[in-house]
């Protein structure tokens, strides 16, 4: 068994109240610009950019630190032409049959269909994987731990890094999603989590008319 190995934690920083205060309500306030687009431009992205996102993602705390997901940035256009083209084979099931009406109705606010344009015309569709256990180099598995939450918290961290750099995504979850293991040649131990799209948004795109639930709904203090 490995001894534990600390070193000092010289990377936390303290901020006074009024700034802590300060930054809290800042980045509350950036972070509700966010929108989900469904329609996004052609124009490129730095893969730099997507790379700092993807690594903003890793530092995400998870299950005895296994690390426990993988990430494909997908940017080759025949690449993404085969993910549409899979993406619409499912998604046209779920509209026009599986999905029941409840479901469809609770998306009927959203406007979606089963037309996924944007996974030809965004630059990045970043494919999050689950590593359901981990392999050693020998073949042996080595057991994951929450992995579900910790893939969850990392994509939120890509999210959230994705929007920093000023860059629009859709979380995308076609249903099943198993061809994207055959299409970006994924192990058996992964599955997929979710397809992250991201790219600018369209010019003049529009979005839902949503809002979100105020503090009083989503928290309790006791
Ligand atoms: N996967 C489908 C349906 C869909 C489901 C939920 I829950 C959404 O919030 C949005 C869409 C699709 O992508 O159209």
């Amino acid at each position: 068994m490995a001894e534990p190995r600390f070193i000092p934690l010289t990377s936390y920083r303290e901020y006074p109240v009024a700034e802590m205060k300060q930054r809290a309500s800042a980045f509350y306030v950036d972070l509700r610009r966010r929108r989900t687009v469904r329609e996004f431009s052609h124009r490129p992205v730095p893969r730099e950019v997507i790379e700092y996102c993807l690594l903003a993602a890793g530092t995400a705390p998870n299950g005895a630190n296994k690390q426990p997901w993988h990430f494909v940035a997908v940017s080759d256009p025949e690449l993404k032409r085969k993910i549409r083209k899979a993406a619409e084979e499912e998604e046209r099931e779920f509209y026009s049959g599986r999905a029941p009406q409840e479901w469809l109705d609770a998306l009927a606010p959203l406007g979606t269909d089963e037309n996924k344009p944007f996974l030809e015309t965004a630059p990045y569709l970043i494919a999050v994987f689950t590593q359901r256990y981990g392999l050693l180099p020998d073949g042996r598995q080595i057991k994951h731990y929450y992995a579900a939450e910790s893939v969850g918290i990392a994509t939120g961290l890509l999210i959230t890094a994705v929007h920093n750099a000023g860059l629009a995504s859709l979380t995308h979850t076609p249903s099943p999603m198993g061809f994207l293991n055959t299409l970006l040649g994924r192990p058996e131990n992964e599955r997929p989590f979710l397809l992250l799209v991201v790219g600018y948004p369209k010019e003049n795109t529009r979005v839902p008319d949503i809002t979100k639930k105020p503090l009083g709904e989503i928290a309790s203090f006791l």
